[in-house]
């Protein structure tokens, strides 16, 4: 057998430059929704033990693992860079992605599945909720940050690794195709859920109308900006590092800002049954206002600061819609653990949606009042 053949079956872990020997392996590391995630440990001459994320690209999700790579690869070293030239810590503040044994910056095993390989970031902790205000602050910090070390980088380098991902309009003709076609009869069971996005189709082109006639600025964004989608600094608490980079693409701020609130802001988890306990919480809805403007807020004018608050409620429909559509087509896309499991996250957030529109002109007025507080409002 020649030696590229012998190295192809060797397992996975193996065909990556790790430092040390391979210890372990631990599976369905962290608690994402999309990729497997694998935590790997090496030994070391000196005895000591490093880490390594491993992960296989969710080829259902990302059609083109190739382009999502090259954005990370690419986005990455824009932010070692920064991070250099800032007197930061570049092993720190951006993930830094691990090559396989022969030098490429990711593997394609021999069933075309994708593997890349990051360094642990060690010394962080990732928190499923925010713990106090002062979390969703840090949190707010560190996408800002994101934002706005990504200002200067050019978006058309980017590849579109999900078209249309925080397409509202699109999301919900998905849900009515999913609800036409209802291969497993669910539809009946949602009535009261299909009613609610039905009541709100008005209301979805408002981000893209905006961006379109060029009122709103199109940015480099994350695009999944879920409080567990950055490490934060074990010891100070400060959100270091922004992972889960495949949906970095051109977007909206309010994407980013929205979809962190519609997680970070809730009182419970996404997936509670008990409505009674969702609400969407003014309090850490200011906190992470406040930390992302400190941050960005120098580059947001006013018509992109009323968008964040729209950002919160459209978002918050979307990622809902996006849950009650996969329900109805038999979760085909995110993991669950449960039947109804998206039909229980749809529920969270149409709540939270009712509540963000019930404290409408209450998260318009901390939007202004965090943006003063900045000092970077226009004048
Ligand atoms: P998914 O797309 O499935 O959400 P993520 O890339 O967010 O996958 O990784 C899942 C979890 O693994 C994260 O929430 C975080 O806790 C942890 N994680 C990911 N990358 C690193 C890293 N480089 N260092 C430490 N922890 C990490
Ligand atoms: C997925 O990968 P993860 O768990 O961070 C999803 C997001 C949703 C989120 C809902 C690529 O994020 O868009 O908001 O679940 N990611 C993708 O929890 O679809
Ligand atoms: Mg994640």
């Amino acid at each position: 057998m020649s030696e590229a053949a012998v190295a192809q079956r060797r397992p996975i872990p193996l065909r990556f430059a790790f430092e040390g020997e391979l210890h372990d392996v631990t599976p369905d590391y962290g608690e994402g929704h999309i990729n497997d995630t694998v935590l790997v440990r090496c030994r070391l001459a000196d005895g000591s033990l490093r880490r390594y994320i491993l992960q296989r690209v969710n080829q259902h999700v990302f059609h083109e693992p190739e382009g999502l790579m090259e954005n990370i690869v690419a986005v990455t070293a824009w932010l070692r860079e920064k991070a250099r030239a800032n007197g930061g810590d570049p092993s720190r503040e951006t993930l830094t992605v691990i090559p396989t044994a022969g030098g490429a910056n990711w593997l394609v095993d021999e069933n075309g599945e994708y593997w890349r390989c990051y360094d642990f970031v060690e010394d962080t902790v990732t928190l499923q909720a925010a713990r106090s205000t002062e979390d969703l602050k840090l949190a707010g910090r560190a996408f800002g940050r994101f934002i706005s070390l990504l200002d200067d980088f050019p978006a058309e380098n980017l590849n579109v690794t999900i078209p249309r991902f925080h397409d509202t309009v699109h999301r919900y003709e998905q849900v009515m195709e999913a609800l036409a076609a209802d291969p497993l009869q669910r539809g009946p069971g949602c009535r009261d859920e299909i009613a609610f996005v039905e009541a709100r189709y008005g209301d979805c082109s408002w981000l893209l109308d905006r961006l379109a006639d060029g009122r709103l600025p199109l940015r480099v964004t994350h695009n999944d900006t879920k409080l567990n989608n950055v490490l934060f600094d074990a010891s100070t608490g400060e959100g270091v590092c922004v992972v889960d980079l495949d949906t970095v693409m051109p977007g909206l701020a309010a994407y980013d800002f929205g979809d962190a609130v519609r997680f970070g802001a809730s009182t419970a988890a996404e997936d509670e049954r008990d409505l009674s306990r969702v609400h969407f919480s003014l309090e850490l809805f200011r906190a992470y206002a406040e930390g992302f403007l400190e941050v960005a807020g120098g580059v947001i004018d006013e018509l992109e600061l009323e968008s964040l608050a729209w950002g919160a409620r459209l978002i918050t429909l979307t990622i809902g819609m996006r849950f009650l559509a996969d329900h109805l087509n038999g979760d085909v896309y995110f993991k669950i653990s449960r039947p109804g499991h998206n039909l229980d996250r749809a529920r969270t957030q149409f709540k939270l949606v009712q509540d963000i529109e019930t404290h409408w002109d209450e998260l318009l007025a901390i939007l202004g009042q965090a943006h003063a507080a900045s000092g970077k409002q226009d004048s």
